[in-house]
């Protein structure tokens, strides 16, 4: 049964003023509507940012502790729903179950975690150079931010965005991507449920053109975007003319290395779950495997027969190992790039087309598909491509496998798996990625820590928590001097 959502605008769940709609699809049966959506205009984002604009006075004031138990009532609430929601994930993204729940947990942990900002949120107080004078920096809010968040992650990265953005005392504009946008509304209604005050967060579903909408608001102060590097590149254009806080999350070509001396069978198993999880659909995705010459034959044999196993389908049967591709047009994107490597003469492995047996056949299904003879050159071993499709590289040392694995344009996911205690130091050191993973597969970041990447991977502060976090985007500091000396101190010229 096809569910209809709605806008979210000042506390009132409303249509898009234009009166037009669009829908979501269950990937694995796309015969089948998960939400009708409101496809929302500039008009409708106006009202949005107004709300926000609005309720910023008095969110802002709200001790911080006070907006954390709001959160600490949306953890608990996640936590409750966790099923439901996560089933849902599945239908309108497609990701198996237990990795759907994974995404809910994502945004559970991320919710309890921010709430607990609340109580810290600190600045620094040092000691003033001055007699009878004291200084302090504080974190206040940016003011309205709008969220612009893809489908890949459609409970987790709206919490990451979200929860980081209230505690610290701003106001929302949520734009979800329009592949998710049920699972979007199941987030705010939550918020509501926890008893966010009207117009602290709002929800605008809709395309390209409302994000855009939202970037180019002159209500609205900062921007953070998780999506494709071409329109990150465009949202931080715009912001930067417009003198916005803005942080871009985009594309990545992550690379796992696999060392000789490794545990192979670990190393199979990691570069299961980074080519294949999420059917390859993760920023964090393991699309260049790199492999040192002594294991590689061995690897390739057992890694190209490992992937021939993997079970497709629907997401929500147990039995399912990976799930669709989210949409058509990623679908054609995706068999389109397996196309391009064909032509670029790379030796396509296994897989390459197009999966259509049985209960797959009316949804987006490609089989795990591993390409060889791949040469940097190629588009395929360049460019992002976000689905369940891995190039093996054979190199004879680290020094080559660094090298190659840093030849792109992005930089978030990079791992080694080697028992070389040197190795991985030289790796650690040297690869030029955001995360860096020893022995262990690029995806799996966790909460706590900044999550983002080098280079064309995004600007701005980091998602996430932590030092170097997200607070270091939805916040900026003021400095404070105060002087009770009753009399006048001139700093840098008093100093006898
Ligand atoms: C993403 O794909 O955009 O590290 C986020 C990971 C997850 C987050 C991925 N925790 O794979």
């Amino acid at each position: 049964m096809a569910e209809r959502v709605q806008n979210f605008i000042n506390g009132r769940w409303v249509d898009s003023r234009s009166g037009r709609t669009f829908i979501s699809l269950n990937p694995a049966h796309a015969d089948e509507t998960v939400a009708v959506a409101p496809d929302s205009t500039m008009t409708d984002v106006d009202d949005a940012v107004k709300a926000a604009r609005t309720a910023l006075p008095a969110w802002s004031h709200m001790p911080a502790p006070r907006r954390g138990e709001l959160l600490f009532k949306v953890a608990e609430l996640l936590t409750r729903r966790k099923t439901a929601l996560g089933k849902l994930v599945t239908r309108e993204m497609g990701k198996v179950l237990p990795e759907a729940l994974g995404d809910v947990q994502e945004a559970i942990d991320m919710a309890y975690y921010m709430a607990g900002e609340g109580r810290r949120l600190s600045g620094e107080t040092v000691p003033s150079e001055l007699p009878n004078k004291d200084a302090k920096s504080v974190r206040v809010p940016i003011g309205v931010f709008g969220c612009i968040t893809p489908w890949n992650f459609p409970t987790a990265i709206p919490a990451w965005k979200l929860f980081p953005a209230l505690v610290a005392g701003n106001t929302v504009v949520l734009k979800p991507a329009e592949e998710t946008p049920a699972c979007a509304t199941k987030m705010v209604e939550l918020l509501e449920e926890a008893g966010l005050p009207p117009g602290v967060v709002n929800l605008v579903h809709g395309f390209g053109k409302t994000g855009e909408a939202l970037v180019n608001h002159p209500g609205v102060d900062g921007i953070s975007f998780t999506g494709s590097a071409a329109t990150g590149r465009r949202v931080e254009a715009l912001a930067a003319a417009a003198h916005k806080a803005c942080s871009t999350e985009t594309g990545g070509k992550n690379v796992i290395i696999v060392m000789a001396d490794a545990d192979l069978d670990l190393a199979i198993d990691g570069a299961l779950w980074g080519a294949f999880g999420t059917t390859g659909q993760r920023c964090t995705a393991a699309s260049r495997i790199i492999v040192q010459a002594p294991a590689y034959d061995w690897f390739l044999a057992r890694f190209t027969k490992a992937a021939g196993r993997l079970k497709l389908g629907d997401g929500l049967k147990s039995s399912t190992q990976m799930g669709p591709i989210v949409s058509k047009a990623q679908y054609q994107r995706v068999l389109d790039y397996i196309a391009t490597g064909r032509k670029e003469r790379a030796t396509l492995l296994r897989g390459g087309r197009a999966y259509t047996k049985g209960e797959c056949k009316q949804g987006y299904f490609i089989e795990p598909t591993i390409f060889t003879d791949v040469t940097p050159a190629m588009k395929i071993a360049r460019e992002e491509i976000f689905g369940p499709v891995v190039c093996l590289f054979k190199v004879e040392t680290l020094d080559e496998a660094i090298g190659l694995a840093n030849d792109t344009v992005y930089g978030l996911s990079a791992s080694i798996y080697t028992r070389d205690v040197n190795a991985s130091a030289r790796a650690e050191r040297e690869l030029d990625t955001g995360l860096v993973y020893i022995n262990a597969s690029t995806i799996g970041a966790e909460i706590q820590l900044p999550f983002g990447g080098t280079k064309a991977t995004g600007s701005g502060p980091r998602e996430a928590g932590g030092r170097g976090g997200a607070l270091d985007l939805y916040t900026k500091w003021k400095v404070i001097y105060r002087d009770f000396s009753g009399t006048l101190q001139r700093a840098q010229i008093d100093k006898e």
